[in-house]
């Protein structure tokens, strides 16, 4: 490309990268190669890809052609050396973790994460000899406050699920780094739209693609990108082995649905920061959670570090656990369900069902108190959402 070139948009390239013709037939939509396996030309060829001394397909789960896309795609434009897809977001925490952890090794969270994250990673991997610590990645003191000669890698979601707060990625990369240990940031309810963790020092990203990437809540997927090919080359081959893939079929929607992302997250954005303002300003709302409000204790830190609040907000209603069940029992147009990033205006009560799994003495400690009512909102008409919330609350 011409180097006096302005780079591309970042629009452009969500609907460009890793979208050429299909080599054989000029198809422009990508192909869904659905096949477990490739045919070699020869046994020499055969040899030669087992080595690694030529390029080209051996067996789905090592890599597929439509799979390969979503990869470059996801790499491109979180600015990584590569993509590694998988079948759920879980099984891309896993992979990682698996890839880059050993037993003595010990690794710190962000306490307020999507429960099974913490639970598979606290709990789990305690069995095989990795210790950990989750703290409020939002206070620096406390991340140093956990930092062993042994920690080995710092996980960081943020925004976290469901506080929505804020952890600085950079500030924490260099307190890693200064110990010897990667970053990983979660990246799913930001995506690469608003926030990229890489540029600002992570050494890896992840996402559920499940949520805003895929964005038609019909598919669960995941996606790691390393930053450095160094990272890339640790991981795959766990990839390959662990046996969490992805599918091609589940490939090809996910790069479906990515193509509208940036539509879909400004849409969603702009009918949240409504959203927020009409809940500050309810009589039956305690207090809201959305980092495009001055009352978020990280706005600041948003303005800086991402390009947009996102979508996802998070509010307590009078009368706590009563009264949020109330409002979840009345809504019409919203959907009671877990899950989030999707077109349509979700709605949950973590405590009883995303983070049900872990203890309560943990949650509270985290933040999500019993009666904290998360809410992804989608794409409808802002008008009609409120109007929902209006009838809703007239419940409580
Ligand atoms: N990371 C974050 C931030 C998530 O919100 C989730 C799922 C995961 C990872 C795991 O991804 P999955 O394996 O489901 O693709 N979050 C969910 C939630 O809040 N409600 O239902 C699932």
């Amino acid at each position: 490309m011409d180097q006096d070139r302005k780079p591309l948009g970042l629009n452009t390239r969500t609907i460009h990268a890793g979208a050429h013709p299909d080599p054989a037939t000029g198809a422009v939509a990508p192909p869904i190669y659905q096949t477990s396996t490739f045919a070699f030309a020869d046994c020499h060829q055969g040899a030669a890809r087992f080595a690694g001394d030529e390029d080209g397909y051996i067996y789905t789960r090592m890599g597929n052609p439509t799979t390969a896309r979503l990869e470059e795609a996801l790499a491109e434009l979180e600015g990584g050396a590569g993509g590694l897809a998988t079948s759920s977001g879980m099984a891309a925490l896993c992979t990682v973790s698996f890839a880059l952890l050993n037993a003595g090794d010990h690794l710190i969270g962000t306490s307020s994460v999507y429960g099974p994250s913490r639970v598979v990673m606290e709990r789990d991997f305690a069995r095989f000899g990795v210790a950990s610590d989750f703290v409020d990645t939002s206070d620096l003191d406390a991340v140093r406050s956990v930092l062993r000669p042994e920690t080995r890698l710092v996980f960081v979601e943020t925004p976290a699920n469901p506080t929505i707060d804020l952890a600085d990625i950079a500030a924490i990369a260099d307190v890693a780094h200064d110990h010897g240990a990667l970053l990983m940031v979660d990246n799913t309810f930001a995506t690469p739209i608003l926030q990229r963790p890489l540029a600002l020092g992570a050494d890896l990203v992840m996402h559920s693609m499940t949520k805003f990437i895929n964005g038609h809540t019909d598919v669960v997927a995941g996606m790691i990108v390393p930053a450095s090919r160094e990272l890339l080359d640790r991981i795959r081959p766990v990839h390959s082995y662990l046996g969490a893939c992805m599918d091609p079929h589940q490939a090809w929607l996910a790069l479906r649905g990515l193509r509208t992302l940036g539509m879909r997250v400004r849409t969603a954005q702009d009918n949240a920061g409504r959203i927020a303002a009409y809940l500050e300003g309810h009589p039956k709302v305690e207090w809201v959670r959305y980092p495009g409000i001055a009352s978020h204790p990280q706005h600041e830190l948003a303005r800086r570090q991402m390009d947009g609040a996102g979508s996802l907000i998070s509010f307590e209603v009078s009368g706590g656990v009563d009264g949020g069940s109330r409002l979840l029992d009345s809504v019409e147009l919203m959907t009671l369900a877990v899950s989030l990033g999707g077109i349509e205006t979700l709605i949950q009560h973590p405590a009883s069902m995303t983070h049900a799994a872990m203890s309560r003495k943990h949650r509270l400690a985290a933040g999500i108190t019993d009666g904290l009512v998360r809410v992804s909102i989608g794409c409808e008409d802002v008008d009609d959402l409120i109007a929902d919330f209006e009838q809703a609350f007239a419940a409580v």
